[in-house]
């Protein structure tokens, strides 16, 4: 075999064994279990008592702790008695295991109440990700949680801080969300309204003296809503990884006094830009870059606001408490009113700053095997308006989809007919022109 290289091939073979040796990432983490029991339960997040979706007695969920290439495996119960169960890893690529993706109707079966089922995946990639329920509503419940993976030993990220801390923004609604799911497939459609409170890692807070509350039902001395206290020690700096799952409000985030710089966003390494505002949006996740540099005799305000919509619901508020401070000791400012709801100047501002750490770039193929258009729609459908792709709207089927994929069971997939006076063709051909392969 050796008689066939070359000194030139020998050297390429040296060199392939050294760039594969030190570039594959280690196939082989740890496994890290997690058991969890997912019920229902009375809780004040914000003070108002309603029912909540806990996994193992909290909302949030417990966080997910992992090194890049681990196995994360969820032994989850689901003890919700009357409804099914589905847990979607959000950012999670699932490379090899798409039946672990938890999208209810698409990937697999959703876990049926009293069963449990081991979810086994690889998070192969370092970054900041979260979990959520996908099955009707019960994210808007509670039913949630972050995932954190960092670097195996020895590797670095493209900055340095010394703790971290992952914070999950959501808006929080009194009413069930059976009853804001029943009125959006209503005709006409029914919008739940304005969220009660804004919840920062699972703590807000409602003015129980709003008229016609029940008294029995909100407690303003209730511990559980308590504000969410960041414990900072000065001079430090923290790398806040922080991830919105609200249901339909678009939130600023900001530290009275304090820059923070981005560094992450989605998973990926960015390039360093400083913000006082950080916009966030569903489904999204951020890490910034905090250093507790200002006056450290006293505590501030964090501050969440709705934003893009002009909302009546209270700013969410939390304490970025200096040690040794007492944590629950209120600043004595007036908290940040945050940016005005339709200034699009800043959040723009964010957008465009948002570029791909120069360390980390990785260019797109310069031609494509195939094209794949996508037209998305919002189509007029049996008098409902809905959102279609490829003029096929999503109804929840009897076989998941990757399930009658694999046992070629086409006629499960049971799309709409097309849509008459709907000009398909003509959006297929805006699409192909622009996106030509070169
Ligand atoms: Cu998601």
């Amino acid at each position: 075999m050796v008689e066939f290289l070359g000194g030139s091939s020998m050297k390429f073979l040296a060199y392939f064994v050294f760039v594969c040796w030190f570039t594959v990432p280690p196939v082989e983490g740890r496994v890290r279990h997690y058991k969890w029991e997912v019920k229902y339960e009375f809780k004040s997040p914000d003070c108002y008592k309603k029912l909540a979706i806990t996994i193992n007695g909290r909302t949030p969920g417990p966080s997910i702790i992992a090194q890049q290439g681990d196995t994360i495996t969820v032994e989850l119960k689901n003890s919700l008695l009357t409804e099914n169960v589905a847990i979607h890893w959000h950012g999670i690529r699932q490379i090899g295991t798409p039946w672990f993706d938890g999208t209810e109707g698409v990937t697999q079966y959703p876990i049926l109440p009293g069963d449990t089922f081991v979810y086994k995946f690889v998070v192969d990639r370092p970054g900041t990700y979260l979990y959520h329920a996908h099955y009707g509503m019960q994210r808007e419940a509670g039913l949630y949680g972050s995932i954190c993976v960092s670097l195996p030993d020895g590797e670095s990220e493209p900055f340095s801080y010394d703790y971290d801390k992952s914070i999950i923004l959501t808006d929080w609604y009194h009413a069930s969300r059976y009853q804001q799911a029943a009125g959006l497939s209503s005709i006409p459609f029914v919008w739940v309204g304005e969220p009660q409170s804004i919840l920062i890692q699972g703590k807000g807070r409602f003015d129980c003296s709003t008229p016609g509350i029940q008294a029995d039902l909100c407690s303003a001395t209730n511990p559980e809503c308590t504000p969410y206290v960041l414990t900072v020690i000065p001079r430090k700096t923290y790398r806040l990884r922080i991830g919105s799952l609200t249901a339909l409000s678009a939130l600023s985030f900001e530290i009275e006094g304090h820059n923070m710089t981005v560094v992450e966003a989605d998973g990926h390494y960015v390039e360093h830009f400083v913000v006082k505002n950080l916009f966030i949006y569903f489904g999204e996740t951020y890490s910034v870059l905090v250093t507790a540099d200002q006056d450290p005799s006293r505590n501030y305000w964090a501050s969440v606001k709705i934003v893009s919509r002009n909302s009546n619901t209270t700013n969410g508020l939390a304490i970025f408490n200096y040690y040794p401070n007492h944590p629950q000791r209120n600043p004595p400012t007036v908290p940040p009113p945050g940016p005005h709801w339709n200034d699009i100047e800043p959040r723009l501002a964010q957008s465009i700053a948002i570029k791909s750490h120069k360390g980390y770039i990785h260019p797109p193929p310069q031609t494509s095997d195939r094209v794949i258009i996508m037209p998305n729609t919002q189509n007029r459908i049996n008098d409902n308006v809905r959102w279609s792709i490829n003029n096929v709207s999503y109804n929840l089927p009897h076989t998941p989809y990757l399930i009658a994929l694999k046992h070629n069971l086409t006629h499960a997939f049971n799309p709409f007919p097309p849509l008459e006076g709907y000009d398909f063709a003509n959006i297929v051909e805006i699409n192909s022109f622009l996106y030509k392969p070169a």
